[in-house]
């Protein structure tokens, strides 16, 4: 498709206003803008349409009167509806039955058309299809074994992109070549909400990578090998059940993939983003904590023992829900396969006892219950099993019990003249024995990532790589957090990423083809960017600095928020709500709760908890608190928003230095269940994903291109007579379009 020359024609009515029309009028001597007017499409009686459904989005029909700008439309399902002519469009009757593989060749670009096509192609399994460069995958919920396998991967290699089916294999193809062809980093963006099919999306790219750049021989371990095992350990420790997806990542990553000279993958880096801490303390019926808890749960008999585990039902870090099984998940066989994943990439069997060993006490740890002790508001483990799991959970940390339950029921605070004990009330200790829960956990993650990394290698001589990025899509629940306001940041800032690079691609389009084009204006999302990520002065800062006063609040941040925003106009104060805020974001508003904004940006360990740790006998649960933080008083607060914030940055100054691609993910219904389309649903996400934003764009433009000889087998129709003799596309193009445009000046 890219190598034969296009001709752009169409333009759609979406969006389309009157003072264009009249710009349009004026210019009747150039002979594409006179094409664009003979397709605007006026809407008569007895034309076929979409009218807008409020239950099923858009629905299609026939026009059956027109008064004026409304329209009267008789549905397929029988119902008749009076529309605003702007809620009714024309229908592609020539598109074919089973939908078009490339958005653009539907001859009307807009947005019940997308549904439709979509709808079509996913009703016969055609779940992926392509608007221009942007692949769009609609997620299948059923196994499709075949698109998949090898013989697939090697009808991809080298073929022309356009050329075969949509497939993420296409998009991984064409980022390979055109790095090797153009010695240009590439990477692949890979979005959609949860449970969308980001992660399986991801690694079928990277199946694709590895197989195009693995090396022939295999010499013990591969690098390929090793990128390609990361997955399943990462996934093991960073994977949960949640009500949206069974297999949800609660972190994100970018994975970055490097090739040498000869295209041959020669190193990888991990990066992962902000893993979910809570879930280890805290679990809502029917999900589940993380995957690796289940496994050791139901390792082979003799690591049960080793672990000093049983029944996750014992165990109240699993048990706050009654979901411990997942369906079509054998957790004794995912734990040995997680166990293999582990040595292919590099952890030895030592430091694999020593992490199973920290998750068993951290499940172990959730047993201390705690009553009130002797002392004035202090604590004590509760009974006999409180003291037993206390006991195991310091076995199994390999330090002292004492030093355990110290560091759980009390607090040493230094003053300048004298050191002073002071004891824990029971509430107190039990949020206490959570939050070293967190840090140890998340601890253990970060070091799962750095022991991958490690053992992969970098290699410092790459000449390029491909960086393939798997991240949380927008989210807006009924209630909203603090992980929500990362994630939605996140999203802001790729979303600014791919218009800007959308809107230059359909810019390269037009002078490629010599075309005349200004872009009507843009709109950006930098105003949103500002309010969140100014310095000073924009939310993360003020969430800092009311981090760093002992004495704010929830309260007082909203406060200081809504006196600083009051006329910026993406940010609104909820009418009824004290401490809620609004974003406007561009996929639409989103409030926020802050009571826990406070304390989920606070990153620290207690000085206590650290001492614990360093003083652990095993050098592996020592290495966890690095020294290095001991000495600069640990307990100072780092800021979880303001480091998330250089992360992204840093993360988006690497994109901007590649050529990228995009997969957005679409989940087209919230059972997880095959064949089931729901059409208002999908229609949120490619607003989300920003696929509508990128049709908005294209279509402020030419939306629809169609082959030379595709237009001469349409049109020829109107003037025979000019196509004798010439059997050049191009030229016959020509002539039509000037005999088009001469015929049309006579009739006025
Ligand atoms: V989350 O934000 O991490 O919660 P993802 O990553 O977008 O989410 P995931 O890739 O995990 O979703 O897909 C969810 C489930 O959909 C998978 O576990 C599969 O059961 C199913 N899925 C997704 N893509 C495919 C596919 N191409 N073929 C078959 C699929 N099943
Ligand atoms: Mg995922």
């Amino acid at each position: 498709r890219q190598k034969e020359a296009e001709f752009v024609v169409y333009r759609s009515d979406f969006e389309r206003n009157e003072s264009e029309a009249d710009r349009d009028a004026a210019e009747v001597s150039d002979p594409v803008k006179l094409l664009k007017m003979a397709a605007s499409v006026s809407l008569g009686v007895g034309s076929l349409v979409w009218a807008e459904d409020s239950d099923t989005a858009w629905i299609d029909g026939e026009v059956v009167a027109v008064n004026g700008e409304s329209i009267k439309v008789l549905c397929t399902s029988g119902k008749t509806v009076v529309l605003k002519a702007s809620n009714v469009y024309p229908k592609d009757t020539e598109a074919p039955p089973c939908g078009v593989d490339d958005m653009t060749k539907l001859a009307y670009l807009h947005e019940p058309g997308v549904l439709h096509n979509l709808r079509c192609r996913y009703d016969i399994n055609e779940i992926y299809t392509y608007t221009g460069n942007i692949l769009i995958a609609v997620n299948p919920f059923r196994k499709l074994p075949h698109l998949y396998d090898n013989h697939m991967m090697a009808q991809y290699k080298g073929a022309a992109f356009g050329e075969l089916s949509p497939h993420p294999f296409a998009v991984a193809d064409a980022a390979y070549r055109q790095m090797i062809n153009e010695g240009i980093s590439q990477s692949i963006l890979v979005s959609g909400e949860s449970g969308a099919g980001k992660t399986e999306s991801t690694k079928l790219l990277m199946q694709y990578l590895a197989y195009m750049g693995g090396r022939a021989v295999a010499e013990g371990r591969t690098v390929e090998q090793q990128v390609l095992e990361s997955n399943p350990v990462l996934e093991a420790f960073g994977n949960a059940k949640t009500v949206r997806n069974n297999n949800s990542s609660r972190f994100g990553k970018f994975v970055e993939i490097q090739f040498d000279q000869r295209g041959k993958i020669s190193g990888a880096a991990i990066r992962t983003y902000l893993l979910e801490r809570s879930r280890v303390c805290q679990v809502s019926d029917p999900e589940r904590n993380y995957h690796c808890f289940y496994m050791l749960c139901a390792a082979p008999s003799e690591d049960v023992q080793r672990y000093k585990l049983g029944n996750p039902r014992t165990f109240h870090y699993l048990n706050q829900s009654n979901c411990y099984e997942l369906d079509g998940v054998d957790d004794t066989k995912e734990y040995i396969a997680t166990r293999r994943a582990m040595d292919v990439v590099g952890i030895s069997s030592e430091e694999q006892d020593a992490i199973f060993r920290v998750v068993a006490a951290i499940l172990h740890l959730g047993n201390i219950k705690f009553a009130k002790g002797k002392e004035m508001d202090s604590s004590v483990p509760k009974d006999e099993k409180s003291w037993f799991h206390l006991r195991t959970a310091a076995e199994l940390f390999m330090c002292d019990a004492k030093a355990l339950e110290d560091s759980l029921c009390k607090r040493v605070i230094v003053t300048r003249d004298e050191t002073i004990t002071k004891w824990l009330d029971p509430e107190s200790a039990a949020i206490s024995r959570d939050a070293l829960a967190k840090v140890v956990y998340s601890r253990l993650f970060d070091w799962l990532v750095d022991k991958i990394n490690s053992s992969i290698g970098q290699d410092p001589n790459s000449k390029f790589l491909i960086g393939v990025l798997d991240i949380y899509g927008f989210e807006s629940f009924k209630t909203n957090s603090f992980e929500q306001f990362c994630i939605n940041l996140t999203n802001e800032k790729l979303q600014q990423h791919f218009n800007q690079h959308v809107f230059k691609m359909e810019q390269e389009e037009y002078t490629k083809e010599e075309i005349n084009w200004s872009y009507i204006e843009f709109i950006d999302n930098q105003d949103v960017l500002d309010l969140i990520e100014k310095k000073p002065g924009g939310i993360i800062a003020l969430l800092d600095e009311a981090c760093m006063f002992p004495r704010s609040t929830h309260e007082t941040f909203a406060q200081k928020l809504y006196q600083t925003f009051k006329n910026h106009k993406r940010f609104s104060k909820p009418k009824l709500s004290r401490s809620d805020f609004t974003i406007c974001h561009y996929a639409g508003d989103v409030t926020y709760q802050t009571e826990f904004f406070l304390d989920k940006n606070k990153d620290y360990v207690i000085a206590e908890h650290q001492a614990l740790l360093t003083a652990s006998n095993c050098s592996f649960v020592s290495g966890l608190v690095p020294p290095s933080e001991e000495s600069s008083k640990s307990s100072k607060f780092s800021s979880i928003g303001s480091r998330f914030k250089q992360q992204l940055q840093a993360l988006l100054e690497t994109l901007s230095s590649t050529e990228p691609h995009y997969i957005r993910c679409v989940k087209p219904n919230n059972l997880l269940k095959p064949a089931i389309f729901e059409n208002s649903n999908v229609l949120q996400q490619l607003r989300c994903g920003g696929v509508m934003e990128a049709i908005r764009i294209s279509c402020a433009g030419f939306p629809t291109r169609k082959p030379f000889y595709e237009f001469v087998d349409r049109f020829g129709i109107l003037a025979p007579e000019v196509l004798d003799g010439s059997t050049d596309e191009v030229i016959a193009c020509k002539r039509l379009l000037e005999k088009e445009r001469t015929s049309r000046i006579s009739d006025w």
